[in-house]
């Protein structure tokens, strides 16, 4: 038996930021790493994470929708999270494992809220109605200036397959973004932390871990109490 099992509900972080930021990258490593201390730990991604999901995604990020506007592509998004949340992430804190998730709620806030300009009370009312009372316990935002960012995502594709409906945007649009996703982190202190992803990929790990530890390290302490005291038993 995985040792949160015993251990009540898992933790739920999730990783936000700009284009080619390295979310991708630094979720898996964590991923690792939690599984390492014998946490029972799952990578996901939004759009997406469950096959409803995974089925919008192909439709939102494919630009066919664009012409609908900024409020409805937040519906959508939403719709994408509910499937995603309902069917893979309250199942899985519920026993006990912990949830890492490549985008969430603030890719929304940013990309159609802020970027979009749609009126925060209708955002706050679609969290509302999309999570209820799930936040994430830990987000991350990994920053990094707009046209570094950019630049790693083209050189990922390597030339080959096409940029998608966000990366299509303009400089200014990610740089609008960038600055979105720091005032989130500036209003939540509590839940967010700025990680500076320009350095080297084995820096960021260690920013991420630092944070993790700091932040979560009495769920941390409870798994390891468990740990030692099933090898005890
Ligand atoms: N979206 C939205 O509008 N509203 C919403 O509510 C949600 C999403 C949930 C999903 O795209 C799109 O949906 C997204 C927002 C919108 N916009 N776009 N485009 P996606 O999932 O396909 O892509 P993404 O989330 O933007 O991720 P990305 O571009 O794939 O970037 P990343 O995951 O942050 O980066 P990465 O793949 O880990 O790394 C990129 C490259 O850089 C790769 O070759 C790495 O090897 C390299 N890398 C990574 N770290 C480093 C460091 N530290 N140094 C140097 N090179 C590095």
């Amino acid at each position: 038996m995985s040792l949160m099992q015993t251990g009540g509900r898992g933790s739920f972080i999730t990783l936000e930021g700009g284009e080619g930021a390295g979310k991708s990258t630094q979720l898996q490593v964590i991923v690792e790493k939690l599984k390492a201390l014998q946490i029972d730990a799952l990578a996901t991604r939004e759009p997406g994470g469950s096959p409803g999901a995974e089925t919008l995604r192909e439709i939102l990020l494919s630009g066919q929708l664009k012409h609908l506007g900024p409020k409805a592509e937040a519906i959508l998004f939403s719709a994408a999270r509910i499937d995603h949340v309902d069917c893979l992430i309250e199942p899985a804190l519920a026993k006990g494992t912990w949830v890492v998730c490549d985008r969430f709620l603030d890719s929304t806030r940013a990309y159609q809220g802020a970027l979009g300009k749609l009126d925060p009370r209708f955002l706050s009312a679609l969290e509302r109605v999309t999570l209820g009372d799930l936040l994430p316990d830990l987000t991350l935002i990994l920053d990094l200036p707009a046209d570094v960012g950019l630049a790693r995502a083209k050189a990922r594709r390597g030339g080959a397959g096409e940029a998608d409906r966000f990366e299509q945007e303009d400089l200014q649009f990610h740089e609008s973004l960038r600055a979105a996703f720091l005032a989130i982190a500036k209003a939540e202190p509590k839940r967010c932390v700025i990680i500076d992803a320009q350095r080297s990929q084995s820096e960021v790990t260690e920013a991420i871990w630092a944070a993790i530890s700091d932040r979560l390290l009495p769920r941390l302490r409870l798994v390891e109490a468990e740990r030692d005291a099933g090898h005890g038993a």
